[in-house]
This record gives C-alpha cells, sequence and structure tokens, in this order.
C-alpha cells in the first residue's frame, strides 16, 4: 500500500511539467512573433509603429516611407563630353512628407560621381564635394544648375554623348534608390574651377 501511495504522490508531478512545457511553448511562440516583427521593422526602418499594424497594413506603409518613392525630377541634362570631368543638373522635387537625403550617385560603368556645391563669389568661385548628403526639404525642390549645385563626373570612363541619354542612380540615405535619365546635350558653360585641394 505504501508503494502505491508513493506511486500515488508522483501523480502531481507530471501535472507540474505540462504547463511548463505550455510555458516552454508559449514562450517559444512569443519568440518567433517578435521576430517576425523585427523582420518587418528591418524592412521599415521610417516607420516606429509597424508592430502595432497587420502585416498588409506595415507593408503598404513601407512602401510610402522610401526615399526614393518621394522624388520626382523635370529638366535633366548632362554636358556632353568625351573625357574627364563633366556634371549633369537638373531639379529634383520632393513630393513626400520626409527629408529625401541624397546620398550617393552611380552609374553603370562605375563612374565616380560626386555631389559638388559651389563656394565663394565672383571670379573666386570654386567647387567642392558636399559633405554629408544633399537634403531636400519635405515639399521642396532642389535645383542643380551650373554655377550652382551638381552631380560631378571626375573622370569619364565612356564620352559623354550628345542627343543620347545618361542614366544615374540616385541613391538615399535609407538605401532605396531610382534611376534618372538625363539628357545630353553639348554646352559651353559648367567650367568651373575644381577646387580639390584649394591649392590652385
Ligand atoms: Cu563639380
Amino acid at each position: 500500500m505504501r508503494h502505491r501511495a508513493t506511486v500515488a504522490f508522483g501523480v502531481p508531478a507530471p501535472r507540474v511539467r505540462t504547463p511548463r512545457k505550455l510555458e516552454t511553448m508559449k514562450t517559444k511562440m512569443t519568440t518567433s512573433l517578435l521576430l517576425g516583427s523585427a523582420l518587418l521593422l528591418t524592412g521599415c526602418a521610417q516607420s516606429t509603429d509597424a508592430s502595432s499594424q497587420s502585416p498588409a497594413a506595415s507593408s503598404s506603409a513601407e512602401q510610402k516611407s522610401t526615399q526614393a518613392q518621394g522624388l520626382t525630377t523635370s529638366d535633366t541634362w548632362a554636358k556632353a563630353a568625351e573625357s574627364g570631368m563633366s556634371a549633369a543638373f537638373g531639379t529634383l522635387h520632393n513630393t513626400s512628407d520626409i527629408p529625401l537625403e541624397l546620398h550617393r550617385v552611380t552609374n553603370a560603368q562605375g563612374d565616380e560621381i560626386q555631389l559638388h556645391e559651389m563656394t565663394g563669389s565672383g571670379q573666386n568661385m570654386s567647387m567642392k564635394e558636399l559633405e554629408g548628403d544633399l537634403v531636400i526639404s519635405p515639399g521642396a525642390d532642389v535645383e542643380l544648375a551650373p554655377g550652382g549645385n551638381h552631380l560631378m563626373f571626375m573622370d569619364l570612363k565612356k564620352p559623354l554623348v550628345a542627343a543620347q541619354t545618361a542614366t544615374l542612380t540616385l541613391e538615399f540615405s535609407d538605401g532605396s534608390s531610382t534611376n534618372v535619365d538625363f539628357a545630353i546635350r553639348n554646352f559651353d558653360g559648367a567650367k568651373e574651377n575644381y577646387d580639390e585641394h584649394a591649392g590652385h
């Protein structure tokens, strides 16, 4: 009888274990749910409330929040050149309600393309690489023009031929990017001094 009693006494033990197993399962489920939210969030750095939204809602919020999608352009053109330096111009519009931070410009042939600004005045104007990103405020335009901010080809690997098109990839600080076509045309201006080391 004592032996049976001991066995009976042991019964509660599995009962204790069962809830523990459930706890473990709950923990695992919570962890995977959190991981799921984290994955959604990494694709949507701008949206801080994605975790409170359904996956469908947060993916549409994600699409709206890319900087590249806020950009439209007009009058984009590039100066024809055989080799060496050249520049690209146009107006960049921010149609979104977040700042657009143009971080990098690239093209298919791997030219080095810098964001340049003009400094000084009159005869002493020279250009230099912009420090940091080119920021376009919500709803604002930034004009890239000879004598002002511009995109600078530092050493063309292929000629920019008049009447052809140069496609540049504009990459923003959130990692989003968009391709913009620049109509190549002959232009006699935009021969600004390049103030590379401010020594010449
Ligand atoms: Cu320049």
